[in-house]
């Protein structure tokens, strides 16, 4: 794991969450003993977020020009404050020690730099395009530079995986030139999720390694309630990253000419979380790609659904003031399947809104909570035993049927028949050989 830029964030990484609310939550645990940030010392489900991590690690980046192709020769500086301590360097592709490509952007060297082509002007520019493979919520892009930093430079981002593009941030000494663009110094509400333009880190100086990093949160008024932001949420959601260099600095007197002048990149980072919907603690990293490890009973890429039979209330998104653990329906161990009905649901008071489904030991009900047709709750035995009920044990000639009154047992019995089974004949009556008319008056 390379390290993060951690120095430069650490107003960014503390920002406040909403406010806590004074709810009791009592939610049951149904699994075993939890650890971790996602439950809190008494058990209960707590909201949690991944860990940053730098996504552009190992990642392959797409360019528009990387010198080589044909021998060039590319000048830049080796003090970052001396003008006069340039160095030239040939690049050419066929050999390694004078390849400059891509990938050395997102490996773990700070040392190795990948090169643009030489003498490219404005307005031509160079592209650097970063599929993430899938959606992060992003902290931070940061570029470290091993030619002076870019004198226009813009950086986009996609959430469709390279559809459609939407700016990011801007930065120009001449935000108005190039880019059409007022230079801006402070972000209001109404502004929060669009580009803005700024002169800030796009001196040329330091000359080397100079850092260009832009957090997509920062100053925007809704930071510290981004839990609560859905705008924000959207505006930090991205599937790939496009970095476009507009314009080089260049001139006699910064000892910058443009026949030599070219794009150096030594590290690319991109700092974000995996989206899990407040339900993970962290994500890790599988063939797919990085998968939410999901706590609070839920599952999915982003934790975005309840695990089965975790039915009982609807999916959603965590928060610091409550957690929305998904949770089990009540069977009374006599169903593994359930069903969410929202009607159920809201006549409930939002309480409860699982139908258990193929109750089994005899059992039936929303809850599976009483005993089917034919059978007489046990109160011998608790309701989740796997013999709650019993037979209403009706006898076949003597009960019109098989069923029985639930709560006292008592079988419909035929004409002259009695008992609670229906097993001998009433008073007046006595047996006879008929099982259509089992019994019949006597007769004095
Ligand atoms: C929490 O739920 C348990 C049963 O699940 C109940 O006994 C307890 O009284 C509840 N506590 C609160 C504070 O509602
Ligand atoms: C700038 O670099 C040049 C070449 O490396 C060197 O001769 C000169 O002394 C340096 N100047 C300063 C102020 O360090
Ligand atoms: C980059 O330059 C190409 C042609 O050189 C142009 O077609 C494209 O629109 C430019 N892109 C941006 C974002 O300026
Ligand atoms: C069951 O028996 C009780 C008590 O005699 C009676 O009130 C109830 O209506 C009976 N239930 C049915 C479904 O017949
Ligand atoms: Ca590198």
């Amino acid at each position: 794991m390379p390290r993060l830029e951690w120095s430069l964030f650490p107003f960014y990484i503390i920002f406040l969450l909403c406010p806590v609310s004074k709810n009791k939550l009592n939610n049951t645990n149904y699994g075993g003993f939890h650890h971790g940030p996602c439950y809190d010392t008494k058990q209960r489900p707590k909201y949690c977020i991944p860990d940053l991590i730098n996504v552009a690690l190992g990642k392959e980046v797409t360019t528009s020009s990387t010198c080589g192709h044909t021998l060039q020769k590319l000048c830049s500086f080796v003090d970052a404050t001396n003008i006069t301590s340039q160095q030239c360097q040939l690049c050419d592709q066929k050999k390694t020690e004078t390849s400059y490509p891509p990938s050395y952007m997102t490996d773990t060297d700070a040392q190795t730099c990948w090169k643009s082509e030489s003498g490219i002007t404005y307005p031509q520019n160079v592209t650097l395009t970063l599929p993430l493979g899938q959606r992060f919520e992003l902290v931070y892009v940061s570029l470290r530079f091993c030619s002076p930093r870019p004198d226009s430079m813009a950086i986009h981002k996609s959430m469709d995986y390279g559809k459609t593009w939407i700016p990011f941030q801007f930065y120009s000494t001449q935000c108005r030139r190039i880019y059409d663009q007022t230079t801006v110094s402070a972000i209001t509400k109404p502004m929060q999720h669009e580009a803005t333009c700024t002169n800030f880190q796009t001196g040329v100086k330091p000359l080397t390694k100079g850092l260009i990093a832009f957090m997509p949160l920062a100053g925007r008024p809704s930071a510290r309630r981004f839990e609560c932001s859905p705008v924000l949420q959207d505006w930090v959601t991205a599937t790939d990253i496009r970095v476009i260099f507009n314009r080089l600095h260049h001139g006699k007197k910064m000892g910058i000419q443009r026949k030599t002048a070219f794009y150096g990149v030594s590290e690319f980072q991109v700092g974000g979380r995996c989206k899990c919907n407040g339900h993970a603690s962290r994500c890790i990293s599988s063939k797919e790609g990085f998968l939410c490890d999901c706590q609070h009973n839920t599952v999915g890429p982003e934790c975005d659904a309840c695990k089965p039979f975790y039915y009982d209330k609807p999916w959603q998104r965590a928060t610091p003031s409550n957690a929305h653990e998904c949770v089990a329906c009540e069977c009374n161990h006599h169903s593994n399947r359930c069903r969410f009905n929202m009607e159920l649901y809201k006549i409930s008071g939002r309480k409860s809104g699982g139908i258990c489904l193929n109750c089994r030991h005899n059992t039936a009900g929303r809850h599976c909570h009483y005993c089917k047709q034919g059978y007489i709750r046990d109160l011998s035995k608790p309701l989740s035993s796997r013999k709650p009920c019993k037979s209403c044990r009706c006898h076949p000639i003597g009960a019109i049927n098989t069923m029985c009154n639930q709560t006292t047992g008592q079988c419909q019995c035929k004409t002259g028949v009695t008992g609670l089974t229906c097993n001998h004949c009433a008073q007046g009556y006595q047996q006879s050989r008929s099982a259509h008319i089992p019994c019949v008056r006597k007769y004095l």
